[in-house]
């Protein structure tokens, strides 16, 4: 830390920023009784009133006191407002902090107010050095950290009491919550560096920065919601001994725990205790106060897992648009135990004792709270916990590994993430369902079949322009290059592209149906011999990294199908972005689309007269009946094919002929009649639409084909 040379103007911008920053807790408390802020309502809480007076003794004992002959405003409040320095000697014990009725609440005020005087004049003076003004800024960080332990502490108290009482008629908070996106995103990981590395003030345990290997990860692009929460205790979340680390299990026995903090069954639904008061649970809303251990089993339950701090951080350095609500709504948890950094040196002097001798049994959270005060958030902070400790504003965010040989995600992750993302779609209103479900080894079948169907033009028609095409186009991808498709199914387009390109080396088929991608990874391996095949099984979306060393060559990226207008058009371009940067910057990318027709050969293709279609849509019902328990009468839902012109894309539904109820994993759904399930968008697209999609995601479209009607098209991509 070094000090910027002082100039005239510097004491009074110091001391303007010390008294913005002290001005900030007596706001707080100021429309809280004397009552209000002199009880404790449990051992690790401390009293409104201790911290007001803390805080400024924190000023007093940390830097006023270091001047030779410093008399103290009142020598007796180092034994009661010292929290934890064992070198400032004997003070109370946390647990009685409650009983100091002594000094008032009048007297507490009357000491800030002196040590403000006391700091303005020694900031007028001028800190001495660099060491003071690093304990200056400390201060103040110390001040704000403690703002938001009046809240949680004062939240705490006010749910203890049975008038549920509002200690404020609006939630304090800077700014409101950002809504749900609903998406993950890929990270490659690789060697990246963590830790404070700028000169900006920070506490001594967020550094030094230094270098961590990360695995390709994915991180939710949202919080955990209460409306996910209410689905993991409905499907026994907090009475299945199989979700819980073994401690976990222990804190849920011994305290009892059915729900988060302050939740409270009110038969029907659920109320939580605020800071505005008691009120219902919205489910849209990112889950507060849940334990470690809590966080930990909820993402076991989801087929996820929490990040570790250094991905959390990398995710938030490395992005234009962070993830949501990483700061300002909920610390989040990660899996990361509280240790020390490479190289970690606390402190000198008296602040030593600040944070490193914390660093055991304790976890990491990251990001900052609605309660942690504007300024007071960094990339790199890292808050602390016990892991049994759920009275913060804390929740959580998923992550995942992302896809990269040769780890395979097991069945049970994969049902538990079609679990939680079919509860959160079907609790949505419209409500909606990822076609990337549709493809079990059932589901997958079917898709075939529809493929060879009259009304089904678009596999006819895009393998013909293929084979138009792929003599030309092979002819760039050069020695020893590697295709990679997204999506391959069948892999039956793809025998087009290898006869074309009898040089390929490998092939790298990714689909999410592990059987139907084991099925026709072993076909082409058997008919291709001189080919390395190495299929990946997962989302494409969260695809990692290519598996190392395969072949020296091009890649070539092959999407075929109008697979990418399955997804939602921002998904797509950062769909062919990341494609782009997995490929490289020499890569070629095969795109197969559908094009904008008439609305009846669209339909038509959609809602076949053998009722293919149809058996393909209703089969995420007969899935869910079979993977997650649930009880769908398949016969009670019609299938429905719609031409949305406005957004130029086919949706499929499944409608409810009759009103009913179904459960799903300990949840009961409710349709009305007509309700539908939204379950596919398939998109269809025109040359400039491709051409804008393409452009947007950093590819030159370098040749576009067209086949004859019912048209689709073949665009050749350049990075
Ligand atoms: N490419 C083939 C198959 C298209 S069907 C063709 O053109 O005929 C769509 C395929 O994509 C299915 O095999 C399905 O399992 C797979 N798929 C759909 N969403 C996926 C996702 N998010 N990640 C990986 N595979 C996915
Ligand atoms: C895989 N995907 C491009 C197909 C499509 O046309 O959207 C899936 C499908 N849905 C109904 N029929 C086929």
């Amino acid at each position: 830390m070094t000090a910027s040379p002082r100039t005239s103007a510097q004491p009074t911008e110091d001391a303007a920023a010390f008294l913005r920053v002290r001005e900030a807790m007596p706001a707080l408390a100021a429309c809280l009784s004397a009552e209000d802020l002199a009880a404790q309502s449990m051992p690790d809480c401390s009293p409104g009133k201790w911290h007001l007076a803390h805080t400024s003794w924190f000023f007093e004992a940390m830097i006023l006191a270091r001047e030779p002959g410093y008399l103290p405003v009142d020598p007796r409040f180092q034994a009661l407002f010292n929290s934890y320095y064992e070198a400032l000697g004997h003070r109370v014990d946390r647990p009685e902090r409650g009983l100091m009725t002594r000094p008032s609440l009048d007297e507490v005020l009357a000491y800030r107010r002196e040590i403000d005087r006391r700091m303005v004049a020694w900031l007028d003076d001028g800190p001495a050095g660099a060491f003071e003004r690093y304990l200056f800024t400390l201060g103040l960080h110390h001040d704000q950290q403690h703002q938001e332990l009046f809240l949680m502490d004062l939240l705490h108290l006010m749910s203890r009491s049975p008038l549920d009482p509002a200690a404020y008629t609006a939630e304090p908070r800077a700014r409101p919550v950002e809504p749900s996106t609903g998406g993950w995103s890929r990270f490659g990981g690789g060697l990246v560096t963590v830790g404070h590395d700028v000169a900006d003030f920070a506490f001594d345990n967020e550094g030094p920065a230094h270098r961590v290997w990360l695995e390709p990860y994915a991180l939710a692009d949202d919080l955990v919601t209460n409306g996910d929460w209410l689905g993991f205790i409905a499907d026994g979340g907090y009475a299945r001994a199989e979700l819980w680390l073994a401690d976990g299990w222990s804190a849920v026995k011994a305290e009892g725990w059915t729900a988060p903090l302050y939740w409270r069954d009110e038969g029907s639904d659920w109320t939580v205790m605020t800071l505005t008061g008691r009120q219902p649970v919205d489910r849209d809303a990112p889950v507060r106060h849940i334990s470690f251990y809590e966080a930990d089993a909820f993402a076991r339950w989801a087929g996820n897992r929490l990040p570790t701090e250094a991905e959390w951080e990398h995710a938030v350095k490395c992005r234009s648009a962070t993830p949501g609500n990483a700061f300002g709504e909920v610390w989040q948890w990660t899996s990361s135990a509280y240790a020390p950094y490479p190289g970690f040196r606390p402190t000198e002097g008296t602040a030593s004792e600040y944070n490193g001798k914390f660093m055991a049994n304790q976890m990491v959270l990251r990001g900052s709270s609605f309660a942690t005060p504007v300024g007071h958030q960094r990339v790199s902070y890292r808050n602390f916990f016990y892991p049994h400790q759920r009275w913060a504003f804390m929740g959580l965010r998923l992550a995942g590994d992302a896809i990269s040989a040769p780890v395979r995600a097991s069945q049970e992750g994969e049902t538990a993430r079609f679990r939680r993302d079919l509860i959160a779609g079907l609790s949505r209103s419209p409500k909606t369902a990822s076609p990337k479900w549709f493809y079990d080894a059932e589901g997958s079948r079917l898709f075939e079949e529809i493929t060879r169907l009259p009304e089904y033009y678009p596999t006819r028609q895009e393998a013909a322009l293929l084979r138009r095409v792929a003599p030309e186009w092979a002819v760039q991808f050069g020695a020893e290059a590697v295709l990679v498709e997204f999506g391959s199914g069948a892999s039956e387009k793809t025998r087009i592209v290898l006869d074309a390109a009898p040089d390929l080396a490998a092939y790298v088929p990714i689909d999410i149906s592990a059987d139907a991608l084991d099925a026709a990874a072993r076909r082409i391996a058997d008919a291709y011999p001189g080919l390395t095949v190495s299929p990946l099984v997962g989302d494409f979306l969260l695809l990692g990294a290519l598996p190392a060393g395969i072949a020296r060559g091009r890649h070539v990226g092959f999407f075929p199908g109008s697979t990418i207008g399955n997804l939602e058009p921002a998904e797509a371009v950062a769909f062919l972005k990341a494609a782009r940067a997995l490929l490289g910057d020499e890569s070629l990318f095969i795109l197969g689309v559908d094009l904008i027709k008439e609305p009846e050969v669209l339909i038509a293709a959609y809602d076949d007269s053998q009722g293919v279609t149809a058996a393909f849509n209703r089969n995420l019902l007969v899935r869910a009946n079979r993977e997650l328990g649930a009880d769908f009468d398949t016969d009670a839902f019609t299938h429905r094919a719609v031409w949305n012109a406005d957004q130029s894309r086919m949706e499929m539904h499944l409608e409810a002929k009759r009103a009913l109820s179904v459960r799903i994993a300990g949840q009961a759904v409710v349709f009305h009649a007509g309700e539908t399930i939204h379950t596919e968008n398939s998109r269809k697209f025109s040359e400039d639409s491709i051409r804008s999609l393409a452009a947007a995601a950093g590819w030159r479209v370098a040749a576009f084909a067209r086949s004859e009607a019912p048209s689709v098209a073949l665009a050749l991509l350049v990075a």
